[in-house]
């Protein structure tokens, strides 16, 4: 099988993986943790992740009929990924997207590589029966597995780091039912992530190395291709979250990260957190800009031109939206066709007018004051309420009578508590 293992990567490259790793199937080495994670309710909206816990801690029980997965086969695959001159970074009237989606839905990209891969292993073996390709959607702790794979390590951001590409890659895997040769073994990683006291105790807000067990720092992944790598002593990801987010190395709390609230909730972003997302949109990249591992890489463009950067999704002008040729922060049509393609989809017309209205509170210019009039109005409390909050940021900043009235006449006919809530919130 070591052959086949050998043409399956060759295969993978000429696909457009930029890495492909083997592992036998078996218990992800970070499942007690993931168990613990789950119970201190960090899935928060995502439910998802409480579904088919039992398979995500063991892939082995994803096969439904046929043979058992005895192998897993996983892929990383860059995304188009460079840095922003600080002038277009930091302009507060532009919003900021997540670097992983300034190309197309790497979902609708990389499925079918996967579906291609697992053809050609069925060629080669003679297998009637389906290998199973996931890419994110799918019960498969994916970062353990890369790392238990040793296509890379787990950064104390929780990202899977490769030591010469650094982060910026997307994680899929495919589980087949070949016997293939392993890269290598999987780390034994039996200890319990937290002391039983710091569990119980709801796990201290702040890094306490005496009070954790962190048994990988001490075991460098042992893969011969990869030097062995890890974070060290470094603490520049945990350090660098405006939101806090990391309760501790490889622990990250959804409820304080911008990601999670950008792209997952449909919920208002809480208020407190509001000002601290600055202009970002949708996603966060800042606990990987920050990151060693990634800096100095040079630009790279990805192999699969889906992926390529589009320019209108890097930083879009904030009222580029209201506008009335393409009203996509308004308009469901525009919307759609504006993203259509895009992982941006994810966060929904409402999801991402709201997070438009907090970057334009954080601005708080008064030159957003007629597209906020026109969000105000809109069909979704969602978008109502978090324009209301940015208004409510100008009249606060530029005490402008305009502002105030127009929160005033929303008032007098709003009908959502909590939207007439963040009015008067915003008055007052
Ligand atoms: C839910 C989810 C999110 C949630 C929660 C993220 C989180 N950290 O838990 C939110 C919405 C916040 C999110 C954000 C992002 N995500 Co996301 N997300 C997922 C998803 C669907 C599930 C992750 C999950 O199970 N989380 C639960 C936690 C407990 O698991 P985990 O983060 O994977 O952590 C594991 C390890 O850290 C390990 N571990 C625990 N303790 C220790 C200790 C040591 C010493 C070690 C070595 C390991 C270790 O155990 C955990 C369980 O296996 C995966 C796809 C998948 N199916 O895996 C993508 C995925 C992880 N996301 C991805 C990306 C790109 C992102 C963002 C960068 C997007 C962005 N720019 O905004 C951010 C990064 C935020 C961050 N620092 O993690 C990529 C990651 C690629 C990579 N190089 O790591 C994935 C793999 C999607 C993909 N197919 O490519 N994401």
């Amino acid at each position: 099988m070591n052959n086949l293992a050998t043409l399956i990567k060759r295969e993978a490259a000429r696909l457009g993986s930029d890495l492909c790793q083997i592992v036998p199937v078996a218990q992800a080495a970070h499942s007690e943790f993931y168990r613990r994670w789950l119970a201190l309710g960090r899935a928060g909206e995502m439910g998802y992740l409480e579904r088919n816990v039992e398979k995500r801690e063991n892939p082995a029980l994803l096969a439904e009929d046929g043979e058992p997965f005895r192998s897993l086969i996983v892929l990383g695959v860059d995304y188009h990924r460079f840095d922003l001159p600080p002038a277009l970074r930091d302009d507060p009237s532009r919003g900021i997207i997540a670097s992983y989606a300034w190309g197309d839905d790497y979902h609708e990209i990389i499925r079918p590589l996967l579906h291609e891969l697992d053809g050609f292993i069925r060629g080669q073996s003679g297998r009637t029966t389906l290998g199973k390709g996931l890419v994110d959607t799918g019960p498969v702790l994916e970062r353990d597995w890369a790392m238990q794979a040793g296509l890379g390590f787990t950064g104390k951001n929780c990202c899977t780091i490769h030591p010469q590409r650094g982060s910026w890659l997307f994680l899929a895997t495919l589980l087949v039912p070949e016997g293939l040769a392993a890269d290598s073994a999987p780390i034994p990683v039996n200890l319990p992530l937290f002391s039983a006291d710091a569990v119980a105790a709801g796990l201290p807000p702040s890094i306490n190395f005496g009070g954790w067990q962190l048994p990988n720092l001490q075991s460098p992944i042992s893969n011969p291709q990869s030097p062995p790598a890890t974070c060290g002593r470094c603490t520049r990801c945990l350090d660098a979250c405006p939101t806090d987010a990391f309760v501790g190395p490889f622990h990250l709390d959804p409820e304080r990260c911008i990601s999670y609230w950008t792209i997952e909730s449909r919920q208002p972003i809480p208020r407190h957190l509001r000002p601290l997302f600055g202009n970002r949109i949708f996603g966060c990249d800042i606990c990987q800009e920050v990151c060693p591992w990634n800096s100095r890489l040079p630009e790279r463009t990805p192999q699969l031109a889906g992926l390529a950067a589009r320019n209108e999704r890097i930083a879009p002008p904030l009222l580029e939206g209201f506008a009335p040729e393409s009203p996509y922060w308004l308009d469901q049509t525009a919307f759609s066709q504006h993203f259509q393609r895009s992982p941006i989809k994810r966060a929904k017309r409402a999801g991402m007018l709201r997070n438009a209205c907090v970057a334009l509170g954080n601005w708080a210019d008064p030159s957003a004051l007629p597209g906020l009039a026109l969000a105000l109005e809109d069909e979704a409390a969602l978008g109502r309420g978090h324009a209301a909050w940015a208004i409510g940021e100008i009249l606060r900043r530029h005490r402008l009578p305009q502002a105030g009235e127009m929160l005033a006449a929303r008032l007098a006919v709003e009908g959502d508590p909590w939207v007439r809530e963040e009015i008067s919130a915003a008055l007052g």
